[in-house]
């Protein structure tokens, strides 16, 4: 898992530069999911959000018709040694701020898959926003495994 994770950190910066999209103050940087094994019933996409405007905006849904039945937002939270993960009902961006979809914290679950995700593809949807409204994404899916402990260096941002 560690050696993996070295190599998907550079994957990830390498797909980030290409990724990113905007849509007023909203821009979405380094959308990327991963790798699904076959049979599994859901995946996740983690993406930047950040808001360049002088108002807060909110994350309200998002969809991936190619590849999930149904999308949801969700937290994931530590709760005694355990990963729980539930929907949220939007995900507020801050003024000036940005807000980091990553594994273990906040992130796009794709439910209801239609088939698995396939590293070296991209799953293409939009994100809603309150204000910004509907942005085009295409998160690129990266190997099994990619970014299991998050990108060292991105704390305390
Ligand atoms: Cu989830």
């Amino acid at each position: 898992m560690k050696t993996v994770l070295k190599t998907a950190c550079a994957a990830l910066l390498l797909a980030g530069a290409i990724g990113s999209a905007h849509a007023g103050d909203i821009s979405l940087e380094h959308p990327w999911s991963r790798a699904t094994p076959a049979g599994a019933p859901v995946g996740a996409g983690y993406v930047t959000l950040k808001n360049a405007g002088a108002a807060p905006d909110k994350l309200i849904s998002a969809t991936a018709p190619d590849v999930a039945g149904k999308v949801e937002v969700h937290q994931m939270t530590m709760d005694g040694g355990v990963m729980k993960m539930r929907p949220i009902n939007g995900l507020e961006i801050p003024a000036g701020k940005s807000v980091e979809l990553k594994p273990g914290g906040y992130h796009i679950m794709f439910m209801q898959l239609k088939k698995p995700l396939v590293a070296g593809e991209t799953v293409k949807g939009t994100l809603s926003f309150e204000k910004a409204g509907a942005v085009p994404v295409e998160f690129k899916i990266e190997a099994i495994g990619a970014g299991a402990g998050g990108m060292p260096g991105h704390k305390g941002h």
